[in-house]
């Protein structure tokens, strides 16, 4: 059976992805200064950006502007080019910034490629790992060209379950409150502070489930479609596709009941202290 164009074009954007998250990753593993510091903040003292950071981002633009000067651009670091191909690649040249500032292993070079408001190919480089996450749209998941698959969902008590917490302090109190909610109905909790990874992680099955509130695009673009691809499903709040609002992935089953657990807890009393009173839309997330 011949490829089809779209067949063609899916397999060079994958090819470009891998290229460019390989490039960027090399470079940001090897070329750490040891030195590294902050060299902005955005929302908050904490939400902080470094050299490498914004390098990343550059090195990664200006690939993709060479071999698709036509195609859109958004990466967290700025870059922003709306295009004119009808693609448009999502960018976090490092999801994790906090763990690589630190020098923690758990950071990631994100890529996704969407067209027409569909993600088409997803790419996830882990570099102190050894792992490169990637998926084609319809084409399965793989971690350095082995095929990867979602655990079974457990029982909701037996569940793994990685979550984050974002960079605002009553965002966080907010995130806590659930949390504390949540951990003693599961079997534990991992905040691994990158959820490109912690959606990989779950397609791999090294996570039962992930949930995070507060995200960017850039953040979930591509590992939502290597979670899909694995087997998980994703989305936000029930019958919501994922958002920054909320992102949750992990297996048929689990999903659905994680989804309404963080649903009830998202209106509990003590999850809402002096929050708005629920309303026919629920009560609302604050902060
Ligand atoms: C990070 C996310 C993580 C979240 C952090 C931060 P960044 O992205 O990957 O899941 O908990 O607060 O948003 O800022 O490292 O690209």
């Amino acid at each position: 059976m011949t490829d089809t164009a779209d067949d063609r074009l899916v397999a060079e954007l994958l090819e470009l992805a891998l290229e460019a998250a390989h490039r960027a990753g090399d470079f940001l593993h090897h070329s750490r200064p040891a030195d590294l510091g902050v060299a902005a903040t955005k929302s908050s003292a904490v939400d902080v950006v470094t050299e490498m950071d914004i390098a990343s981002e550059k090195l990664i633009t200006g690939l993709l502007a060479d071999r698709r000067p036509d195609d859109g651009v958004l990466g967290e670091e700025g870059a922003s080019v709306a295009g004119t191909s009808g693609v448009q690649w999502v960018i976090d040249p490092i999801d994790g910034t906090v763990n690589y500032l630190y020098g923690l292993p758990s950071w990631a070079v994100s890529i996704a490629a969407r067209k027409d408001g569909e993600t088409l190919v997803g790419v996830v480089h882990a570099p102190v790992r050894g792992e490169t996450y990637r998926a084609a749209l319809g084409g399965g998941t793989f971690v350095n060209d082995r095929p990867a698959r979602v655990r079974p969902a457990p029982a909701f008590g037996l569940a793994l379950v990685g979550t984050g917490f974002g960079y605002l302090a009553e965002r966080r109190a907010r995130q806590a409150e659930v949390l504390r909610e949540l951990v003693p109905e599961v079997r534990d909790i991992r905040r691994g502070g990158s959820a490109a990874i912690d959606l990989c992680d779950v397609a791999t099955g090294r996570l039962d489930a992930y949930y995070e509130r507060g995200l960017n695009h850039w953040d979930y673009a591509a590992g939502d479609l290597i979670a899909r691809e694995a087997g998980a499903l994703t989305g936000g709040r029930p019958g919501e596709p994922l958002s920054p609002e909320l992102t949750v992935a992990a297996p048929p089953g689990l999903f659905e009941a994680l989804q309404a657990r963080l649903d009830g807890a998202r209106c509990s009393p003590t999850s809402r202290p002096g929050g708005p009173p629920p309303t026919s839309a629920g009560c609302g997330w604050r902060g």
